[in-house]
């Protein structure tokens, strides 16, 4: 097969290569998480992203540096997106002090304030309302930075959706409101859980812009999220896109998934797998050869290898570091260790 130097999507084929990359890195992380998990090397719930990669990548593409993210805690691939070394999210995973959150999070608090990773949030809907916050911090100080709320089918659902939402609406605030709808909250499918058949009635009733984008289309996300970042960066207010995906893997590792069939499962990994779509598509643009998928895949293999060593081998945060970073003390003093100056100065 000849090669063909041809764009897609205003994208070059060394741009489109890279993009198949990432999603191939951020199975592959997720994978070796998995198996790190199974051996007793990562503590507490582990929620992995497997399925999801074009939802990720074709979002996480079309923002600029200075864009924030806020996430939930199926945020591993948010952050190696948005540029945190691999190595330091599988330390964070391992609870080591290289961990980009020096170890004291874990899987669901990635965090990195020099890449505008704002978490990693447990707790669902918490980055709605952060996001939001965010926002309009970013008008208020006259930026041109854009955030983007990562969040959940389930997390539509809580109150704090609907406050965020309305108050971003009213004030035109630079957020894009970004649902990976994955069809399933824990063990609780949409289709049992919304009155609506999509979210776009909820953007209705805050005026405000609503696309819906097939979430394993990798171009497609990324095109519709590039409008919905202009659309924030020109203030023309917030949108909510909601991207159409399917979680391959249980909730958590502790999730046997009893509430879906194995055929289901089987069925979307079979036909609608985001990686195979993207591949199927380049070769019949004549971008990419099966010599180009392999060494992908081996480098990604190579890295997250390198991932669990560096990991492995890190050392445990020190007993002492516990109270670093940390703001109040418990008395009511503010006690903010190892910052040039605390509030009180
Ligand atoms: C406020 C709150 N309620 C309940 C939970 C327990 N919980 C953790 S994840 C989750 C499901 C959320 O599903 P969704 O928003 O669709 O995100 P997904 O896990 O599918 O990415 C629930 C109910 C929680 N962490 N926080
Ligand atoms: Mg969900």
């Amino acid at each position: 097969m000849a090669i063909r130097n041809v764009t897609l999507a205003g994208l070059d084929r060394e741009q489109l290569l890279h993009m198949h990359y990432q999603m191939v890195l951020i199975r592959r992380f997720e994978e070796k998480a998995a198996e790190e998990y199974t051996l007793g090397k990562i503590g507490g719930f582990l929620h992995l992203y497997i399925g999801q990669e074009a939802s990720g990548v074709g979002a996480l593409s079309a923002l600029r540096p200075e864009d924030y993210v806020v996430s939930s805690y199926r945020e591993h691939g948010h952050a190696i997106l948005k540029g945190i070394d691999p190595k330091a999210v599988m330390a964070e995973l391992f609870g080591k002090a290289t961990g980009c959150s020096k170890g004291r999070g874990g899987s669901m608090h990635m965090y990195s304030a020099e890449h505008n990773l704002i978490g990693g949030q447990a707790i669902v809907g918490a980055q709605l309302a952060i996001g939001t916050g965010i926002g309009f911090a970013s008008q208020y100080e006259g930026k041109q930075s854009v955030v983007s709320v990562m969040f959940g089918d389930g997390a539509a659902d809580e109150g704090a959706f609907h406050e965020a939402l309305n108050l971003a609406s009213l004030w035109k605030l630079p957020v894009v409101y970004y649902c990976e709808n994955n069809q399933y909250s824990m063990g609780m499918a949409v289709t049992k859980a919304w009155s609506v058949s999509s979210l776009e009635p909820r953007a209705a009733a805050y005026g405000m812009a609503y696309e819906r984008v097939d979430g394993m289309d990798l171009l497609a996300v990324r095109e519709t999220m590039l409008r919905a970042a202009e659309r924030a960066r020109k203030g023309e207010g917030p949108t909510l896109v909601e991207s159409v995906t399917y979680r391959f893997r249980g909730h958590s590792m502790a999730d046997p998934a009893y509430y879906r069939t194995r055929d289901e499962e089987a069925r979307w990994r079979s036909s609608r797998d985001p990686i195979a779509l993207f591949e199927a598509k380049l070769k019949e643009n004549d971008i990419i050869t099966d010599d180009d998928i392999a060494a992908a895949n081996m480098r990604a293999d190579e890295v997250v290898e390198e991932c669990a060593q560096f990991a492995e081998e890190s050392p445990v945060p020190e007993p002492d570091a516990l109270y670093d970073d940390v703001l109040a003390d418990g008395t009511g003093a503010i006690a903010w260790r190892n910052q040039p100056s605390t509030p009180r100065d």
